[in-house]
């Protein structure tokens, strides 16, 4: 260890104390380290270590079937005040939750070793970096850690000797009696004592009980959104569950957009689609998460704190998502695929047959005939950024790049178009207010039909009061010039005819859609003024060689008085969740109500 800032000397040994492991270990980051690492897994039977001739530095993992997700029910702000967590998190009071949590820790680590992981959320030393510390006591969250953030003693050496850091404390809660042998995936199966905890105020999280993805990764979901939402708002910044993607049109311009869309609607496909229309280019920056900030001509910068992709496994194929089956060829981490018999992986929706024999998530035997899936419908591949082929050369720039345009994007079969432009930054805002997707018989609910929605696709991910951060992004709004400011559009690909068949292909053919974005942001692209905003005419979208119905497109930007009409009743009902709503979101629906009656 080699830090002189007193802070982390200090919380790291009032952190041994409590959890009292046998072992503290301060990862360096080295490849050295890793591959030690991924040998003790493998030699305790905790990972498998994939055919390295096909899967060349590839691990697959098996968690432990109570154990499978982020637990939305189990995750809390506790904030000082209850009305700063707002209507849409769970909130329990801290004083109250640390003594929970601190008998559950004490000795917790008992048999174990503590990994002290330093880390930077964002190229090290950029001035939009943030530097966090997790302690853990997994060594799958280490060697997950390593791969989507940048860990280690160069980390450590640029934290300042009297720098804040967000304290990231995490334990699988399964401490060990001496000469207990371990299991491969241990955790607290107990949901009731799995906690995922967020102090705001103190910029620290405690996670407990879980060893899987956002409920341990802690630099993901729980510092870069919810801790990051609250310094983003106090320190005049965004910090936002958006893909980034830079664009270059044939004539070599480039451009940067930054896009919000709810779980299952294909975020990470279209932070790598290969665009259909000759002659442009799309490049991946990130595929979850961006912080932005005004940089001093005025623009917003955006940069992906992440290093790596989580991805969701099945449904990932060469037809779906070519760039991302290039990336996870070597050093992926895998979790709850299946495993062939010659040592690959194999899942539902891999666009190949499954062979005759698998062993399954759970470690079982699996048939082509066996009732249950093979992989876990939220199997995830952990795989560095950099080996994405589509990545934009500038992706680790640490001024990040300037966005010309933000998207938010829902799954909804009916009532909003293929694409529609906000008149400006307020209105944009309701847009990201109103994203939502109609529930399906997938999203386990009795409500199928209705809209879940999903403000700024933050839903789960805002670390305060909804309303206070819808303010702070209309106030985001005055800090610049009206004409700097990215302009926000709604993006549909979801929209189905009558008899329920998608109108729209999706896929690579979005990049017309993101054409015609383009052109808007360019001040070349036509548009009609509709009473939802600015939208393109059938002939503004490019169509040449696309395989599209006769009068596809026509439904797709239709604007239906009566879809609206019900639409606008739905975000009636919504907007009365919101105690302190700002006024000028309930101003932007009165206002569209009005347009829309005398449509
Ligand atoms: O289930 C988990 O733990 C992962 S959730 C996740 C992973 C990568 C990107 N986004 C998400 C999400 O829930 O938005
Ligand atoms: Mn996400």
């Amino acid at each position: 260890m080699s830090t002189k800032n007193k802070k982390v000397i200090e919380w790291i040994e009032d952190v041994v104390k409590m959890c009292q492991p046998d072992k503290v270990h301060w990862c360096d980051g080295s490849k050295e380290e890793s591959d030690r690492f991924f040998q003790q897994m493998v030699d305790s039977g905790a990972a498998i270590r994939l055919n390295q001739e096909k899967r060349p530095g590839c691990y697959l993992f098996r968690s432990h079937p109570s154990d499978v997700g982020r637990v939305e029910e189990r995750t809390f702000i506790a904030s000082r005040r209850k009305e700063d967590a707002g209507p849409l998190n769970n909130w329990i009071d801290p004083v109250e939750l640390k003594k929970t949590m601190t008998e559950l820790y004490t000795g917790c680590m008992k048999g174990r070793t503590m990994y002290v992981i330093p880390f930077s959320m964002g190229p090290i030393g950029s001035p939009i970096s943030k530097i966090g510390i997790e302690v853990t006591d997994s060594l799958y969250v280490v060697e997950n850690m390593r791969i989507m953030t940048r860990i280690g003693n160069e980390v450590l050496a640029n934290l300042g000797e009297e720098d804040e850091f967000v304290r990231c404390l995490h334990s699988v809660g399964a401490p060990l009696a001496a000469g207990e042998q371990d299991v491969p995936w241990p955790c607290e199966p107990d949901l009731e004592k799995k906690f995922i905890s967020h102090f705001p105020e103190e910029r620290m999280i405690w996670s407990y009980g879980s060893g899987y993805g956002g409920n341990a990764l802690l630099g993901k979901k729980c510092f870069a959104l919810r801790i990051a939402s609250v310094q983003a708002r106090d320190e005049g910044w965004l910090a936002e569950h958006m893909l980034i993607l830079g664009i270059t049109d044939p004539q070599g311009n480039k451009k940067y957009i930054a896009g919000a869309f709810p779980s299952a609607t294909g975020k990470t496909n279209l932070a790598m689609h290969i665009p259909t229309i000759p002659g442009w280019k799309v490049e991946t920056i990130g595929d979850d998460i961006a912080w932005m900030r005004f940089g001093e001509d005025g623009r917003l910068y955006a940069i992906n704190p992440e290093a790596g992709f989580f991805g969701v496994a099945p449904g990932t194929s060469m037809d779906s998502n070519p760039n991302a089956m290039r990336t996870i060829a070597q050093n992926t981490i895998f979790t709850n695929v299946a495993l062939t018999d010659d040592g690959d992986v194999w899942w539902e929706g891999i666009g190949y047959d499954a062979p005759d024999h698998l062993i399954d998530w759970k470690g079982n035997d699996w048939t082509p005939d066996s009732k249950e899936p093979a992989a876990h419908p939220n199997a995830r591949f952990t795989t560095p950024i950099s080996q994405c082929p589509v990545i934009a050369p500038e992706w680790e720039d640490p001024m990040g790049v300037p966005i010309s345009a933000i998207l938010v994007g829902g799954r909804r079969p009916t009532t909003i178009p293929l694409v529609h432009q906000s008149f400006d930054w307020h209105h944009g805002i309701f847009l990201g207010l109103i994203l939502g997707s109609e529930i399906t018989a997938a999203t386990i609910s009795d409500n199928i039909g209705q809209v879940r929605r999903d403000p700024f696709a933050m839903l789960p991910f805002i670390g305060y009061h909804v309303c206070d951060y819808l303010q702070h992004w209309l106030d985001m709004g005055k800090k610049t010039d009206p004409e700097k400011l990215p302009k926000i559009f709604y993006v549909n690909w979801f929209r189905k005819d009558e008899s329920g068949q998608y109108l729209w292909p999706g896929f690579g053919e979005n990049s017309r859609v993101i054409k015609w974005i383009i052109e808007r942001v360019s001040g070349c692209g036509k548009a009609v003024k509709t009473p939802i905003g600015y939208m393109p005419s059938p002939e503004d979208i490019n169509t040449q060689d696309l395989e599209i119905a006769p009068g596809n497109l026509e439904k797709l930007l239709e604007v239906n008085k009566d879809m609206w009409i019900q639409e606008i009743a739905s975000i009636k009902e919504y907007f009365g969740k919101f105690d302190r709503l700002p006024q000028d979101m309930k101003d932007e629906l009165k206002a569209l109500e009005q347009r829309i009656m005398v449509y």
